[in-house]
């Protein structure tokens, strides 16, 4: 039987499996009902029963091989009580990061503020619609995490110059981000999840001289640690420029790529399994484009363990159709 564990760990290359980036979300109406009626977005993901329904909407209707539990890069921000909110248009808010207070959190604390995200995924686990499926826990990266709370908001639209100025604070919360990620990750492990995703989301927004320092590094070291506990760890380091550098410095057991990624060059210079790489808005085109551009993936990759997904999340015009039609494609793909 095919998986996506069997295509990290075996190298499996006649299967291909699929999920995608946010498959639950704001593209599905049944997502929105909820959402509608729960306007804080942190109470929702700290909702164990809304947030296992959330997760497991996608799968009810599509045939994916996984489901990623239902939550947010920034939980670990608000674990360690930065105020975190999300505004309509604007996206997240975070407050002001308090050194001193974040220094006093102990790990029985940090577990204690998100112990509803462990509740469910051990939900999830435990449901029938998981049977031989695999469940997704994940987490920002250290860079990306970093960056949302130094900035308090999205970084879209670039870094301030001032940014690295205060090198101290930099180092000093960068160590606590990894100890707590690495306390993140296995909490979700103990709970259930079968695999972790790191989300590196801004990897491409790094100064060049300090890729080693803040992506590479600490990257590494979460990755060890995930090693560790016997799970396979997939990094996405979107808009990075080196992708072959990245996983030789990093070693995940399996690399996402964006959809600015040439997939023809790309499997020349990576061994690992290979996961996405199809651009979302290919999702809102009409079906013939959306067929020929599943298949330019599926025929480069064919001799290649790779997992389907996209090139980052799906959007929210999407029509859930087309994601049924993706699917489709790629279970009939001989
Ligand atoms: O209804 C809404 O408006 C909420 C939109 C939303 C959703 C559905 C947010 C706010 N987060 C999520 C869930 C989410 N976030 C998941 C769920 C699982 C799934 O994939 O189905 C995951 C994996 C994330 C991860 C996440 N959150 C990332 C990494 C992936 C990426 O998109 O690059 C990032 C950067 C975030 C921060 C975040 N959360 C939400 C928004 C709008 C943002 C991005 C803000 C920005 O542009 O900086």
């Amino acid at each position: 039987m095919g998986s996506i564990k069997n295509c990290i760990i075996n190298k499996d290359t006649k299967y291909k499996p699929i999920w995608l980036m946010r498959q639950a979300g704001r593209y599905l109406p049944e997502f929105r009902e909820i959402r509608k009626n729960n306007t804080d977005f942190i109470k929702l993901c700290l909702n164990k029963e809304l947030s296992t329904e959330i997760t497991i909407q996608p799968l009810k209707r599509f045939n994916f091989d996984a489901a990623i539990i239902f939550s947010d890069i920034l939980m670990l921000p608000y674990g360690l009580g930065q105020n975190v909110t999300f505004e309509k248009n604007l996206g997240p808010r975070l407050g002001n990061v308090e050194l001193d207070k974040i220094i006093q959190i102990s790990d029985e604390s940090f577990t204690k503020t998100l112990e509803n995200v462990y509740a469910l995924v051990n939900n999830v686990s435990k449901h029938q619609i998981l049977k031989n499926k695999d469940l997704i826990g994940f987490a920002g990266a250290p860079w990306t995490i970093l960056l949302y709370m130094l900035n308090k908001t999205s970084p879209k639209k670039g870094l301030s110059k001032s940014f690295y100025e205060d090198k101290k604070l930099i180092n000093t919360l960068l160590k606590i981000i990894v100890k707590f990620l690495k306390l993140h990750i296995k909490n979700q492990v103990c709970a259930g999840a079968t695999i972790i995703q790191l989300f590196d989301s801004w990897a491409g927004l790094v100064n060049e001289k300090n890729i080693e320092e803040y992506i590479y590094n600490p990257t590494a070291e979460v990755v060890d640690y995930v090693k560790d506990l016997k799970v396979p760890i997939i990094c996405f380091p979107r808009n990075i420029k080196d992708y072959k550098k990245y996983v030789l410095m990093t070693k995940p057991d399996a690399i996402s790529i964006d959809y600015s990624i040439n997939p023809n060059k790309i499997i020349d210079q990576i061994e690992i399994p290979i996961q996405g790489g199809l651009n979302p808005k290919a999702l809102l085109c009409n079906l013939d484009e959306l067929k020929k551009e599943t298949l330019k993936y599926l025929n480069i990759f064919k001799e290649h363990p790779y997992i389907f997904n996209l090139g980052h999340g799906v959007v929210p015009e999407t029509s859930p159709g087309a994601v049924e039609y993706l699917v489709k494609l790629v279970r009939d793909f001989k």
